[in-house]
């Protein structure tokens, strides 16, 4: 059974090295359950589990610890472009990326037993994603972020606008989002939003997650 619809609007994906102590992997880990378990008490209700740089097991145990966590706020679980792990563990579901299996492999995979978000950056692969059996989507970068510069300039509001109006299921905007831009975004039909450092490189992460919940899950 598919564990339910896409009941969130404010989706928390991780990156431990944006956390002010980055100099120890190990500590960075400690620090992003801390951080993500702030998050949790402020309101957020989806977490995608996005650490790139870690081999398969050390992966696997920072999973299952994110799972427990999740579990004890009621929260969902994503794991980036791993559904093994996302199996392993008992997440809700798996984000894949342009990089990763394609959809429709995962989906034909798992059947109905995970949730599959994919990460878009254009009309073409918001429809392909589609077309492939994703429940979700996310579309960015919408603005400019530090972490996306490489791919040259952001997707924009008109993209965003062209791909929410182009697809049935919901588009989460990504990338730079924060502050004004979430009223902005959700005008140009975006269903949610999706977020690193607007939460985790809040000063006080609790109580961010409890503005932005109120702004993006109750209004
Ligand atoms: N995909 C598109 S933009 C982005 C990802 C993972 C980074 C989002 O980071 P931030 O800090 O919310 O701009």
């Amino acid at each position: 059974m598919r564990p339910g619809p896409v009941d969130f609007r404010l989706y928390l994906v991780t990156d431990r090295m944006r956390l002010p102590d980055t100099r120890n992997p190990q500590g960075a880990t400690r620090g992003l359950l801390s951080a993500v378990g702030k998050a949790l008490s402020g309101g957020v209700r989806a977490v995608q589990l996005r650490e790139k740089d870690l081999a398969t097991r050390d992966l696997l145990k920072l999973a299952y610890r994110m799972r427990s966590l999740t579990e004890k706020y009621g929260a969902r679980l994503f794991i980036n472009g791993r559904f093994d792990v996302a199996l392993a563990v008992r997440a809700d579901g798996v984000h894949l990326t342009q990089q990763s299996i394609p959809v429709r492999a995962v989906r034909n995979a798992v059947g109905g037993q995970l949730l599959i978000g994919v990460s878009t950056h254009s009309l073409k692969e918001a429809r392909e994603a589609e077309n492939g059996g994703a429940d979700f989507i996310t579309l960015g970068p919408v603005y400019r972020t530090p972490s996306k510069l490489k791919y040259g300039p952001p997707a924009g509001l008109d993209t965003l606008k062209r791909v929410c109006s182009a697809v049935g299921i919901p588009v989460f905007a990504i990338g730079g989002v924060r502050g004004r831009r979430i009223r902005e975004v959700r005008a140009a039909g975006a269903y949610g939003v999706a977020m690193i450092s607007g939460i985790l490189g809040a000063a006080d992460i609790r109580r961010k997650a409890e503005e932005l919940t109120l702004l993006t899950e109750k209004s």
